[in-house]
């Protein structure tokens, strides 16, 4: 079976949060014809959009997977739930935890329930930062190198934890 080369972030801002990324990994390696062969270290940043929410830890991992976009997908939404996760529909709401496809392979997904590239993956340190700690090669799908965005960015809100994981 083909494999493609999958980015996820993940984020928590509820609960034990550093536990939860790191079950997120744990829980990530273990779905059918998946292996994790990256993860970041963990970094924490106040909340983006409403303010009234604790701050966030945020990583990125890269994994080896066989399954498509949209299966990928329904399993994360499994361990998200799994995690406790509620959807109470409220944007940028706080969250034990999400995860979101943020690259798979260079394919280009314009679906109803799954855009790839991640629509908000390159307006956001956290997600960029944690990025480019696992791959400063990469080339994003504008043809601008990782390393140039990262170059120009601000970096004060965000905290890199010192966990191993
Ligand atoms: N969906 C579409 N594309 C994707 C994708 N590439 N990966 C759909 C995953 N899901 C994707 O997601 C809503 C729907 O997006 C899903 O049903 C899926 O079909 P959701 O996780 O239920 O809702 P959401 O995450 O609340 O939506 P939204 O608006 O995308 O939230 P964001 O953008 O993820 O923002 N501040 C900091 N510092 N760190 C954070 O991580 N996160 C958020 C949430 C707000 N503030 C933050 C952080
Ligand atoms: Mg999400």
């Amino acid at each position: 079976m083909p494999k493609e080369h999958v980015y996820i972030g993940v984020g928590s801002n509820l609960g034990n949060s550093t536990n939860t990324v790191k079950n997120a990994f744990n829980a990530i390696g273990n779905i059918e014809n998946t292996r994790v062969l990256k993860t970041s270290s963990l970094y924490c940043s106040k909340p983006m959009g409403p303010q009234d929410q604790p701050d966030y830890i945020n990583a990125v991992c890269l994994i080896e997977t066989s399954l498509k976009p949209h299966g990928l997908l329904k399993q994360l939404q499994r361990i998200e739930l799994e995690e406790g996760r509620e959807r109470k529909g409220e944007r940028w709401g706080p969250r034990t935890l999400d995860l979101d496809i943020l690259l798979y392979g260079n394919e280009t997904i314009d679906t109803a329930d799954l855009t790839v590239p991640h629509s908000g993956m390159a307006a956001r340190e956290f997600v960029m930062v944690p990025l480019f700690e696992i791959a400063p090669d990469l080339v994003m799908q504008d043809g601008k190198p990782i390393a140039q965005w990262v170059a120009n960015c601000s970096l004060d809100g965000l905290r890199r934890l010192r966990t191993s994981n």
